[in-house]
């Protein structure tokens, strides 16, 4: 700005220019006027199966079809970072300090004279009405892309190793300084949490065994800080890397394999390597696993999520040759919309029995009692809730959702809109257009006024899921989170060129097992006797696409539960 009103804008590099640098130059129009929609890329990734089966077996053409993705993903992220929710323009400050997640676009100037800018009304609706109008479960809404809980708890596992919100400094700072997939969840983010974890021998984590199997270590055998309800029996009270894993079963038992699989590899190594001393081991599995995560999350998780025909890639090479930063930084904006609650079931059913929140919150003894190979087996078979199409939060769960909505406006963040047209796609023009119905629309119109001031959490949960024929996310959902994921994923020191070669991984063994990781290997190993069915999708789940989304499906009746109060200030993120 140049005093307070006059102002000029730096179209730098944009490939626009003019006053609001918003007039396409020459290149930009033509790139603009051939470039096809997301949604139109999306549709083509979708359908023609027979296609895509030809294609996915020509290895130079899908290597340059996942070179393409990634790219034109990744470079829709600011990277080095520059704003965070105290900052505006660039400077030293945001950019060097990791304590604070960045920010996509930078946070409302103050002075604006409406919340969310010029158009519409002054106030914004209370956190609390948007959630009871448009956003709390009628009736549980299966994911129509079939994802089980088993994906549901790998994403809670998963992300909080990134998502760690330090409260105590408030919802813009984050206490994972590490900023990616570190394994703070399964190793501590502190040294000396890490210590206390290790059994300083051949590389292991402490282990207890039970009934036969393995299982993490009490918090009086490993004494790290760990939530429990003061209810919670001693034998129950698992330690980790994650503080809050003790919140629910799902949780534990991803530690637990985790936990299994970082010693199956250490043992391993020792093969390979009977010169190596402790310290080694442990370091050179944990880039393993740093590894074989991400091989994971590419080739099972965000596969699963996609939907796409197209087989998804975890290859690192293919971006050596690219303009690509490994480095990255954890968005606010990413945080926020990877609040999918709306995945959370009305109940859980392990073998034959339904569990509450209240019985299954902060209850290991489910995880013991009946074993992994159970609960593997149990959360594949349930289907998860689906995320946007709205009214799907579980009524537990609503206070996380309110959280979300606040915690977004104390931030100061720009509207759904300014999201949308941040990450190339075109602003909703009505709210019927976002939510593809009349009903919500209408109490969104009451309560917003103008589209142009809705927010982002609650847009995308309200968003018309993607067509199918019917998608577990809207498109504003997968248009921002794919560029944070796969920058985030691709972005790690391990998939750089000095770090991507077989010796960092302690040799050609090692390298094979993150090259060769997937989910049902990282259960198949690690569990006694036959191995439990272990998918993302739930199978043969009935033509799920076509159901209309008011059908109850056979899995989802189970009726509306207790609101359970969770230690809810030190896990409302979880
Ligand atoms: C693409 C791939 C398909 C993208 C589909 C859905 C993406 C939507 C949300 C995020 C999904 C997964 C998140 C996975 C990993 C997060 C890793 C963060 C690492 C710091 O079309 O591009």
């Amino acid at each position: 700005s140049k005093g307070s009103d006059a102002y000029e804008c730096d179209c730098t590099r944009t490939g626009f220019y003019g006053q609001n640098c918003s007039t396409p130059e020459f290149f930009t129009w033509i790139k603009l006027t051939f470039k096809p929609s997301p949604n139109a890329v999306h549709y083509a990734l979708t359908h023609f199966k027979g296609l895509w089966v030809v294609i996915n077996r020509i290895s130079f053409v899908r290597d340059a079809i996942m070179r393409y993705v990634l790219t034109s993903r990744s470079h829709l992220i600011d990277s080095p970072p520059t704003y965070n929710a105290d900052y505006d323009y660039k400077n030293w400050e945001a950019y060097s300090n990791l304590s604070y997640y960045t920010r996509t676009l930078p946070p409302l100037p103050k002075g604006c004279p409406a919340p969310l800018g010029v158009l519409g009304k002054v106030e914004l609706p209370e956190a609390k009405l948007v959630v009871e109008k448009v956003l709390l479960r009628r009736h549980f809404i299966p994911d129509p892309q079939g994802t089980s809980l088993m994906f549901a708890f790998f994403a809670q596992h998963f992300t909080h190793q990134f998502f760690k919100s330090d409260m105590a400094k408030g919802p813009a700072f984050t206490k994972s300084l590490g900023h990616g997939v570190d394994l703070t969840h399964i190793y501590g983010d502190t040294l000396e949490r890490q210590h206390k974890l290790r059994l300083f021998k051949d590389g292991k984590l402490k282990f207890q065994v039970f009934n036969g199997e393995v299982y993490p270590p009490t918090v009086r055998e490993a004494p790290v800080d760990m939530i429990y309800p003061p209810y919670v029996p001693e034998e129950h009270r698992l330690a980790v890397g994650h503080e809050a894993f003790g919140l629910v079963p799902g949780l534990m038992m991803y530690a637990t394999l985790w936990l299994r699989e970082h010693n199956r590899v250490c043992d391993i190594m020792r093969q390979e390597h009977p010169e190596w001393d402790d310290e080694r081991i442990f370091q050179t599995t944990r880039l393993i696993l740093i590894g074989e995560t991400i091989k994971i999350v590419i080739e099972d998780y965000v596969q699963h999520l996609s939907g796409y025909h197209f087989k998804l890639k975890f290859d690192p090479e293919l971006l050596f040759k690219e303009r690509f930063q490994y480095q990255n930084r954890i968005a606010s904006e990413f945080n926020t919309l990877y609040h999918w609650h709306p995945l959370m079931p009305d109940a859980f059913h392990i073998q034959d029995q339904v569990y509450s929140y209240k019985q299954f919150t902060f209850n290991n003894s489910l995880l013991m009692e009946h074993g992994v190979n159970s609960l593997v087996e149990s959360f594949t078979k349930q289907v998860s809730g689906r995320v946007a199409g709205g009214r799907n939060v579980p009524h537990n769960l609503m206070h996380v959702a309110m959280k979300s909505i606040e915690h977004s406006r104390n931030m100061r963040y720009q509207s759904l809109n300014s999201y949308r047209e941040r990450f190339s796609m075109t602003p909703y023009t009505s709210f019927e257009e976002l939510t593809g119905e009349k009903e919500m629309a209408a109490e969104l119109q009451k309560m917003y006024g103008h589209i142009d001031r809705m927010e982002l959490y609650p847009g995308l949960l309200v968003e018309k899921p993607r067509p199918r024929p019917s998608g577990i996310f809207g498109e504003t959902l997968v248009e921002m989170g794919a560029p944070y994921s796969l920058k985030g994923l691709m972005g790690n020191p391990i998939c750089s060129p000095e770090y991507w070669m077989p010796s960092t991984f302690g040799g050609s063994v090692g390298f094979e097992i993150v090259n060769s990781a997937s989910l049902e290997k990282l259960v198949c190993q690690n569990v006694k006797g036959p191995c439990p069915v272990t998918s993302f999708r739930v199978p043969n789940m009935p033509d799920v696409g076509a159901s209309s989304e008011n059908s109850s499906m056979g899995l989802s009746g189970i009726g509306q539960l207790n609101p359970t109060v969770l230690l809810k200030d030190r896990t409302s993120e979880l």
